[in-house]
């Protein structure tokens, strides 16, 4: 539904992928010990052994099979195809074990050190951005309930056109990214665009799987937002919109219903709603 012109397939995914490589610092990698390494691949492998004896896989198919493998890596689309299809099922571990707000996937769309921005405060956007306005605010908390000063609200998500800054090319670096100082009380408010749903770009090899499977490639239209407070654990986290297309039935199975706003008009024509982060202690 767009008149932009749009980012290919293979643009948006090599920067995802360039940008997951150099961001080592972010994306914390393991150092697995052989028996655990061992472990899960041989039930990975199971898994895929039982997938071909069960659906009876031929030779045509297993070729079909490795030249999709190698275009995800060509098209650099690793980061895509991992953070839709399988972090979910990561995050559900790791919030297995974690109080205060609910998380979610980080998506491969994050970019570290952006804007810092005042507590009360306006992300960065084009003069002529589209979409309605949507001011978010709220606070940050410990679990007993302290305010969280000088916590940091990082916030990116796609413009009303579904494109991210940093990954669609006509998109200026930094637009609807920011890391948001809360104030002495803990308290922010963020004045932004309602972002749109996101589609993931069916011309590349993701997308054409999506195709050939005959699943749909949307996300609902979501806000990224990664909480971050000294002495406490960091909270990687979406937020979603009540009554969104695609809400329940997210490609990436990423929502939750803690996670959903209903923001309302305030007569002026922003849509206003409160969200308050709730973190542990480290
Ligand atoms: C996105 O915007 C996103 O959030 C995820 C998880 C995957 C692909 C695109
Ligand atoms: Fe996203």
């Amino acid at each position: 539904t767009t008149t932009q012109e749009s980012p290919t397939a293979a643009g948006s995914g090599a920067n995802a992928s360039e940008n997951f490589k150099a961001s080592a610092s972010s994306q914390e990698i393991a150092d697995t010990p052989p028996e655990r390494v061992a472990a899960i691949v041989t039930d990975v492998l199971k898994g895929v052994h039982d997938a071909i004896a069960k659906h009876d896989v031929s030779y045509p198919e297993f070729q079909a099979a490795k030249a999709w493998l190698m275009a995800v890596g060509e098209g650099g689309e690793w980061p895509l195809f991992m953070d839709v299809f399988v972090e979910h099922a990561v995050e559900a571990q790791v919030a297995a074990s974690q109080q205060g707000t609910k998380g979610s996937i980080l998506g491969p769309y994050f970019l570290p050190d952006q804007v810092r921005l005042g507590s009360t405060c306006k992300l960065p956007r084009r003069d002529d951005e589209k979409g309605t306005p949507l001011v978010l605010s709220g606070q940050v908390r410990d679990l007993d309930g302290t305010p969280l000063g000088g916590a940091e609200v990082d916030i990116w998500h796609a413009d009303a056109d579904g494109y991210y800054s940093g990954f669609a090319p006509h998109v200026p670096e930094g637009n609807l990214r920011g890391v948001v100082v809360t104030d002495d009380e803990g308290r922010f408010a963020i004045e932004t665009v309602q972002p749109a749903p996101y589609q993931i770009p069916t011309d590349g090899p993701t997308g054409q799987l999506i195709g050939a499977a005959g699943w749909h490639p949307w996300r609902p239209a979501h806000l990224h937002i990664q909480v971050r407070a000294e002495g406490h654990r960091p909270i990687t986290t979406q937020l979603y919109f009540a009554g969104g297309e695609w809400l329940d039935s997210d490609v990436a199975e990423a929502t939750k219903p803690e996670l959903i706003i209903d923001p309302q008009d305030d007569g002026t024509g922003i849509r206003r709603s409160t969200y308050d982060f709730v973190l542990e202690s480290a």
